[in-house]
């Protein structure tokens, strides 16, 4: 059991607690061109807590976030926080159209952007407040002017301190709500038992602080280890690893299609400086593990989270990792395996995982709420087989579960078989609707650099599929495509794929 005060802000406990702990002279954010130590941050996280105020920002108040990952992002993050209002975090690359979804479900009293990224919003009628430029109207000249220090509110363990949008692999956004106290468990569960950060490590990774993956991994185990993150804008999965073995960074947080591709590469000895390397948003090839093991001698933390539970709850530590399996319940949390009822299976039987824990889902408008959380277990919509020494192996989402002629057919056991082809970059498989069998399996399919597509090579890919799993899971439809649909968090959105498959 996890046990907070009743007040409690989490900015407070993640920035003034590490500077009381570790003292203000330590590393805290660092980017292409800046570095800022705690005090530093600590500092202008005042400074916009004080503006915000000035500006009669009240506790509650919604604030929105746009902009890439910059030391200036997190300040904002963490002053909206301080100043008792709720930061909602928007993916840098969203349009206004996407925006409007955010903006009418959160209602907030202002935005802090990137001074980049500000033409999206005039559409809105919200002020807004750009950081990061040298206009006398830039927020950096208002906090000029505020002091170092500011009063943090002191909120309920249990107010809302942040809402965090679903990106939707259903393309359906939906706001989900988490306590300042939430923000501090997260820390004190995954990050804590599992990635085991040391005050002297360097975080880095590619998700947005906006996808709450990226929030964990690279501002909040951070900041609570008393340790730096490296915030970058945007990075190729190669000039991740680069930079990476620039800095001297021994935390990498990204997908498993980065972790693949750079294992690909000639950069792959650059992975060798890593202590740890979480793997999250998708899910995990047993291929690439291995390769990554060969690669460095360290496994890869794969995990699974949701922006519902807001991080991870199921994951291993790199000696703990079972190759094939995503690993066992993150302490703090319980898991199981149900049936369509939510009746417990026994183990090895695959079914709906639930979980709880101490984050949970709470949707903002809480319509869809029951779909999710049964009799206090959070479903998550994935399909889970848990084996006697309880390590979880992932099967699909259960939308991906593909019924043709009467056998179930994991969409992403075919991906795994097609991912081993050499020529084969990325892959999707989803369900396409026949008249004959119900349902047949379809893969979208994206070539390596210089390999044409052509029906000689899509007949090879498919007799490469019956040859490594049994024959009725191969994809009776092959097609190459340019790049899968991916979403801002960088998930497939399989959703878009049923649909082309559909015809
Ligand atoms: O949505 C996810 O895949 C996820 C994974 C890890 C941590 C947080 C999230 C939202």
């Amino acid at each position: 059991e996890l046990a907070y005060p009743a007040r409690l802000n989490a900015a407070t406990r993640l920035l003034d607690g590490a500077v009381e702990r570790w003292g203000a002279e330590r590393r805290a954010v660092v980017s292409a061109d800046t570095t800022w130590t705690y005090g530093e941050l600590l500092a202008r996280a005042n400074q916009v807590a004080g503006t915000l105020a000035g500006l009669g920002v009240v506790p509650g108040n919604r604030v929105l976030l746009r902009g890439p990952n910059t030391p200036w992002l997190a300040a904002c993050w963490l002053g909206v926080l301080k100043a008792g209002a709720v930061a909602v975090a928007t993916m840098p690359m969203l349009r206004a159209h996407e925006l409007t979804k955010i903006i009418d479900a959160s209602s907030p009293t202002l935005a802090l952007s990137d001074h980049r990224y500000t033409e999206e919003l005039q559409a809105f009628d919200l002020p807004v407040l750009a950081y990061g430029g040298d206009s006398p109207e830039d927020l950096a000249t208002r906090c000029a002017g505020q002091p170092t220090t500011f009063d943090d509110v002191a909120t309920a363990a249990d107010d809302v301190a942040i809402l965090a949008f679903t990106s939707g692999t259903t393309g359906r956004p939906k706001a989900t709500m988490h306590f300042h106290r939430d923000l501090l468990a997260i820390a004190d569960t995954f990050s804590r038992h599992v990635v085991k950060p040391e005050p002297d490590d360097l975080f880095t990774g590619t998700p947005p602080l906006a996808f709450t993956f990226g929030l964990g991994g690279l501002l909040v185990f951070p900041l609570h280890a008393g340790a730096a993150t490296l915030l970058v804008e945007r990075a190729t999965p190669l000039e991740l690893a680069e930079l990476a073995a620039a800095h001297g960074v021994t935390v990498l947080f990204t997908a498993p299609t980065a972790y693949r591709a750079i294992l690909a590469s000639d950069r792959r000895p650059l992975l060798r400086g890593l202590r740890r390397a979480v793997s999250a948003g998708e899910a995990l090839p047993a291929a690439v593990a291995a390769d990554f093991h060969e690669a460095t001698g360290h496994w890869l933390i794969d995990g699974i989270g949701s922006t519902e539970m807001l991080h991870v709850f199921i994951s291993a530590a790199d000696g703990d990792a079972r190759p094939g399996s995503t690993g066992r319940v993150v302490p703090g949390y319980r898991a199981r395996i149900v049936d369509e009822d939510g009746h417990p299976v026994p183990d090895g039987t695959a079914g709906r995982l639930a979980v709880v824990g101490p984050t949970g889902c709470r949707y903002l408008a809480d319509d869809r709420q029951s779909v999710f959380v049964q009799d206090g277990w959070n479903l998550t919509g994935d399909t889970y087989v848990r084996d006697e020494d309880g390590y979880f192996h992932y099967r699909a989402r259960s939308d991906d579960m593909i019924v043709s002629s009467g056998y179930n057919i994991a969409g992403p056991e075919v991906e795994e078989v097609l991912l081993r082809h050499p020529d084969v970059l990325e892959c999707a498989v989803v369900a396409a609707p026949d008249e004959a069998r119900g349902s047949v399996v379809a893969a979208y399919v994206v070539l390596r650099d210089g390999v044409p597509p052509s029906p000689v090579k899509a007949a090879e890919l498919q007799d490469f599929a019956k040859s490594l799993a049994a024959p009725y899971k191969y994809p009776r439809r092959l097609e190459f495509v340019e790049a899968l649909p991916r979403n801002p968090s960088g998930k497939v959105q399989r959703f878009l794929l049923r649909r082309r498959a559909a015809g």
